[in-house]
């Protein structure tokens, strides 16, 4: 609505001389824009968000959703286990013994509470950081390491940049590098589950800086318009790779873009497990009942590098990561398990010790596996193998066995 300023003093009216020809309109001035405050417009909600968990790990008065133990107790443990996969597979990485990795420390929360939130039948649609959540559908540690090494368990037979997870049985969309794409993905899935009949949301994630992408947009429309059942999930660490949110949008949540498409949305504690979790489990049901699509923001924040080939000294301050350290998503929820008799110290020493050795074993078992056969190049491209491919296939080798490889990574 814009606000019109008050008319001018009406012209007094003159008695009709002699019509002379008319001049020829003027071009109209055209009127200045109209400052800030002249035009009220609506105002953006107030950034508020929703929490449960205290940072001291205690809970906001009448907030604790009582979640039942074993679905606690699932919760940590899935993040604990997250949290050591990733602060072994860096270090993997940093021995040359896998060429790259995209470390989550800090999203724990985000990606565990959302996943939990869903039924075993719903799928996940991931963008770069949720590959807890294929390892939470049942994919092995063994078999998630053997896809950053590129081996021949690797169900992408070293096709893919390390941490594309792909994990087809337990309705896991392979990751996509291309910023974005998978939110039309996902809501396109949900349209199609929902022609087909078939009772299924779909969870589709982005970066903060997916959204400044053309996908997002397509997207969030096609998901309003069409009540796509789906959860549109944007963990919003505050960084893309060196690029800080503020120079990602204005606006001042990324939550109230839901606004533009008439999605309801809803910005929540990333670093919350149980916010998180509550959060989701609505939207989830929202979409379930064919009430449409809800966009969550979760803030939390990539407490490392981009990826272990990125420096965040470089560009961003330290303690800024030392106060997101304070808001750690685990300690916090430990804290919270602590103090409802839940958790304690020999259970935490007991967990740790479980989800060290299954680690390494499960290293040990994916490096003991060798790579993928020379035919895996060209096989899964056509039903049959077509002759040019063998050819090509044929010609590659007979180039590659003259090569010397020196082990540096190709990107
Ligand atoms: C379409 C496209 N543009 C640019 C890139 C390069 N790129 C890779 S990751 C990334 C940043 C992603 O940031 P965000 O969406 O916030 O996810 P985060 O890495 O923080 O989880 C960019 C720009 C890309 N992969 N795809
Ligand atoms: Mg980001």
């Amino acid at each position: 609505m814009t606000a019109r300023s008050k008319p001018k003093k009406k012209p007094v009216a003159r008695p009709a001389a002699k019509a002379p020809a008319r001049p020829a309109p003027k071009p109209a001035k055209r009127a200045p824009a109209p400052g800030p405050k002249a035009v009220p417009t609506e105002t953006a909600p107030t950034g508020t968000v929703f929490f449960v968990l205290e940072d001291d790990g205690t809970v906001a008065r009448g907030k604790d959703p009582n979640l039942p133990r074993d679905v606690l107790l699932f919760l940590y443990e899935q993040m604990v286990q997250v949290r050591e996969f990733d602060r072994r597979m860096l270090m993997l990485q940093r021995q040359g013994r896998i060429g790259f990795y995209g470390p989550i420390l800090g999203q724990e929360a985000a990606t565990v509470g959302s996943v939990a939130a869903l039924e075993a039948r719903d799928w996940i649609f991931p963008a770069l950081r949720e590959g807890a959540a294929a390892m939470m559908r049942g994919l092995s540690l063994t078999t998630a390491i053997s896809q950053l090494i590129g081996n021949e368990l690797d169900r992408c037979k070293g096709r893919q940049m390390p941490c594309h997870y792909t994990f087809k049985e337990g309705n896991y969309y392979g990751m996509s590098s291309v910023i974005g794409t998978q939110i039309s993905h996902a809501v396109g899935a949900a349209m199609a589950a929902r022609i087909r009949g078939d009772d299924v949301v779909v969870l589709g994630y982005m970066g903060d800086g997916a959204t400044s992408a053309n996908d997002f947009h397509c997207g969030m429309n096609f998901a309003a318009v069409y009540r796509s059942p789906c959860v549109l999930f944007c963990q919003n660490n505050q960084w893309a790779i060196s690029v800080p949110c503020s120079k990602q949008s204005v606006s001042e949540t990324i939550a109230q873009k839901g606004i533009a498409y008439g999605m309801p949305f809803v910005r929540v504690d990333g670093n919350d497990v149980l916010a998180v979790y509550a959060a989701t489990r609505d939207a989830v049901a929202r979409a379930r009942a064919g009430d449409g699509p809800t966009f969550i923001e979760a803030v939390t924040y990539r407490r490392l590098g981009h990826s272990s080939s990125d420096d965040p000294s470089k560009y961003r301050d330290e303690a800024e990561v030392k106060a997101w350290e304070r808001k750690d998503p685990v300690d916090r929820f430990r804290r919270y398990l602590t103090a409802r008799s839940l958790w304690n110290e020999a259970a935490e020493t007991a967990l740790k010790e479980r989800i060290a050795k299954a680690v390494n074993d499960a290293i040990a078992a994916a490096e003991a596996v060798g790579p993928p056969a020379d035919e895996t190049l060209i096989t899964d491209v056509f039903a049959q193998v077509t002759p040019q491919l063998r050819e090509q296939l044929a010609d590659a080798m007979a180039v590659a066995g003259k090569r010397v490889n020196d082990g540096a990574f190709p990107l």
